[in-house]
């Protein structure tokens, strides 16, 4: 066992070009003592570089596959991007070297266009992908995303090997306003994976089937290194918390009993801070918090995930146990222009005009006469079909309903989405916000809304757990012109 808090805390390269070149590439990565792992990395690195842009400023980015031929095709998504559909990484269909799929009904004979072939990342090749980072008219809002293979039936094995990367998008009203920045201001992807005695991952994936295919890995990473520590001054910091895991949620404390104070989800500020004790993240889930350390001076506060209070916790709603990482904090008192903001980014006018009747139902089953795979709407994926045909400029009002035994992770693609009920209830306060990727407990009916602007095209619905995702547990919609 390597031991906890003796790694320094990675920071990845920053990116902040308009025209980038990524290598999609096999490295040696430290990270556990000892021998190097290798890896399906993003430029080099687990995690991939960190591409820092500004919002309404177009961004091409180039990635080169340069994997071995084995892996086959690979897709590119940016999640949690507002992107034209053939630059959001569309899963695909077959191909020679992807002939067969066991969980999804991919028809035979498609062409290229219909199973979304011709968007693949052919090895040896290369595709740049252009993301205008607009909304609207408007400049997206800041957010952090990030970016991550997509593939067919092969996102979770793509994902495990590697091939994950932060993506943070900033805008003038967040500049405005007084939170930490700089040095201060830090992203950490959390990631748990299992390791041989050669430390080379291992291969979790065989004889996986629904509903027990949820991958827990022995050992969690944050930003690549096992249980890293940081050194902080005695300040206020601002955190942006990513859970990659493949199936595992964190429900996230410190040690000290200091409260992290949330102010941003997947899509950005929420409208207000929001005090938290703890905090549960889902795979793909984010969370920026902020943390203040004055009263902490000269500590050792750990980054830890406990049991949840006052919940009961179904197969995928169970937090790992243990300590994440480790800061130290420096013992001089500083001064700290940093303050949080009672306010911090208002809803969009759109979420005070919404339906509470749900123009289109998601159910989330799990069936199948030979082989038992995850359904939606009693049907697995099929990169030809889509099951919703919402029109572009218009708000929906859409549920999703679990009929399973077993928590999921919706994520929706192309728009972020306004919480309006879980069960019948309000939703909690850190909830009361955009988002685009949630917690569906057992038995569990969302009511959510969402915008469709800018893009017609075909963008998929799915479960963020990795192996359900590749096990039938994703479909798509549609959006069509006016
Ligand atoms: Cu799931």
């Amino acid at each position: 066992m390597a031991e906890p808090f003796r790694a320094r805390l990675p920071i990845p390269e920053e990116l902040t070009g308009a025209r980038l070149s990524i290598p999609v590439r096999e490295a040696e990565v430290p990270i556990m003592p000892g021998a190097p792992t290798r890896m399906w990395t993003y430029g080099g690195t687990f995690p991939g570089p960190t591409v820092r842009r500004p919002a309404g400023r177009r961004t091409e980015v180039t990635f080169h596959h340069e994997l071995p031929r084995s892996v086959g095709e690979l897709t590119v998504h940016l999640h949690g991007g507002h992107n034209r559909s053939q630059f959001d990484g569309q899963p695909g269909g077959l191909t020679p070297a992807h002939a067969r799929s066991f969980f999804c009904d991919v028809p035979r004979g498609l062409s290229a266009r219909q199973s979304g072939n011709d968007l693949l990342l052919e090895p040896g090749g290369k595709r740049t992908y252009v993301y205008d980072l607009m909304e609207d008219g408007r400049p997206e809002r800041a957010a952090f995303q990030w970016y991550h293979d997509h593939r067919l039936d092969h996102t979770s094995r793509n994902v495990w090997h590697g091939l994950a990367g932060m993506w943070i998008v900033e805008d003038e009203l967040e500049g405005s306003l007084p939170l930490p920045r700089g040095e201060r201001d830090i992203p950490l992807m959390i990631a748990d994976r299992s390791f041989d005695r050669h430390n080379q991952l291992t291969d979790p994936f065989t004889n996986r089937r629904p509903p027990n295919d949820g991958i827990n890995a022995r050992d969690v990473l944050v930003n690549g290194a096992y249980m890293p520590y940081h050194r902080v001054t005695a300040q206020r910091y601002r955190f942006r918390i990513l859970n990659v895991s493949q199936f595992r949620p964190y429900n996230l404390y410190l040690s000290n009993g200091a409260p992290m104070v949330q102010i941003g989800t997947e899509s950005g500020l929420m409208p207000r801070p929001v005090g938290r004790r703890e905090l549960m993240l889902g795979p793909a889930e984010r969370a920026e918090v902020v943390v203040d350390f004055a009263g902490a001076g000269g500590e050792m506060v750990e980054l830890r995930s406990g049991p949840r209070h006052g919940a009961r916790n179904p197969l995928g709603t169970r937090p790992y146990i243990g300590a994440l990482m480790q800061f130290r904090v420096g013992a001089r008192r500083l001064p700290d222009r940093t303050r949080l903001p009672r306010q911090l980014r208002p809803l969009p006018a759109w979420t005070q005009h919404v339906s509470d009747k749900p123009k289109q139902s998601w159910e989330i089953s799990i069936g199948g006469l030979f082989k038992t795979t995850w359904l939606i709407n009693g049907k697995t994926f099929n990169p030809a079909r889509a099951d919703a045909h919402p029109k572009l400029g218009t708000t929906e009002t859409w549920e999703i309903v679990n009929r399973t035994d077993v928590a999921h992770m919706m994520h929706i693609h192309a728009t972020d989405w306004y919480l309006l009920s879980r069960n019948g209830k309000p939703p909690p306060a850190w909830e009361d916000c955009l988002k685009e990727t949630f917690f569906v407990y057992p038995r569990e009916r969302l009511l959510l809304a969402g915008r469709f602007s800018d893009y017609t095209g075909k963008f998929v619905i799915h479960c963020h757990m990795l192996d359900h995702e590749d096990h039938g547990l994703m479909t798509q919609f549609e959006v069509t012109k006016p």
